[in-house]
């Protein structure tokens, strides 16, 4: 039975080993039974330039190449931790970069997806530092900033994005309901995948739409498996 996986928020990191250790483990028992593998962002804790090598940075780029390699295509879109990945590292492994929003063919069915902090409207805060980031003329300055300056900018934000989560209260860094219903109504679809809120869930949202959110990766992995069969967190 053909099948398709979507993953996303598993913020790897050198600090956290077992959160690649759980990715390898996936990239070589489950992701090859697959047709396709989605990545819906964050799949790195941050990423500061295509240009930044790491152990860590390596074992994904051979995992994700052995997959591709091996006939499996494998999508991205971008998180709000790791929006620099850029076509250096994609193409380094076969990865092909996906816009914000993307409507694909599951089986028959039109799906909306997308990492989900643009669906986080209530979050004036972080929706205007997104606006500030996303500015391309301030990612090409970044990005030939010297790397211990980037990771020092990097360490800042992420420092602040912490102290302002603190106070934020929960439903706003929650989607926007009314926003999702919209952005549903505008793309013409009735089923939305995505991540960001790590509220791992499947929601029916009356009379007919669905919101699948994935789940991040902590102990354990979360996984979404679509096939004509259906949906299930494996
Ligand atoms: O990721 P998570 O879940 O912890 O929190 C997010 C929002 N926070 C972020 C920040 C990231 O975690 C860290 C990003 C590292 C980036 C590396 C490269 C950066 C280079 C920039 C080059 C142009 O996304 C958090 C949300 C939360 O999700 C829930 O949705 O609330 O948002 C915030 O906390 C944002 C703060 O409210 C505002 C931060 C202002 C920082 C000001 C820096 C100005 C920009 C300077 C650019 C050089
Ligand atoms: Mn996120």
């Amino acid at each position: 039975m053909k099948k398709t996986f979507f993953i996303a928020d598993l913020h790897l990191s050198e600090n956290q080993p077992h959160l690649t250790d759980l990715f390898v483990q996936f990239m070589q028992t489950q992701a090859p039974q697959a047709e396709k593998l989605y990545i819906l962002g964050d799949l790195f804790d941050f990423w500061i330039g295509d240009d930044e090598q790491s152990a860590l940075i390596e074992t994904v780029r051979q995992q994700i190449s052995q997959l591709t390699q091996q006939g499996i295509p494998c999508y991205f879109i971008h998180g709000n931790r790791d929006f620099l990945l850029g076509q250096g590292f994609a193409k380094s492994c076969g990865m092909e970069l996906l816009p914000t929003y993307q409507i694909i063919d599951l089986y028959g069915e039109k799906v909306l997806i997308c990492h989900g902090d643009t669906l986080c409207t209530d979050d004036l805060a972080y929706q205007q530092y997104r606006k500030k980031v996303q500015q391309k003329w301030l990612q090409w300055l970044f990005l030939r900033l010297p790397l211990k300056v980037r990771l020092k900018i990097a360490e800042k934000i992420r420092q602040k994005s912490k102290t302002d989560k603190a106070y934020k209260k929960v439903e706003i860094m929650d989607v926007n309901q009314h926003f999702v219903e919209q952005t549903m109504l505008q793309f013409k679809v009735n089923i939305l995948i995505h991540g960001h809120t790590h509220k791992q869930n499947i929601h029916q949202i009356p009379p007919h739409l669905t919101r699948i959110v994935l789940g991040d990766w902590g102990p354990t992995a979360s996984i979404l498996e679509v096939s004509s069969n259906g949906v299930q967190f494996i």
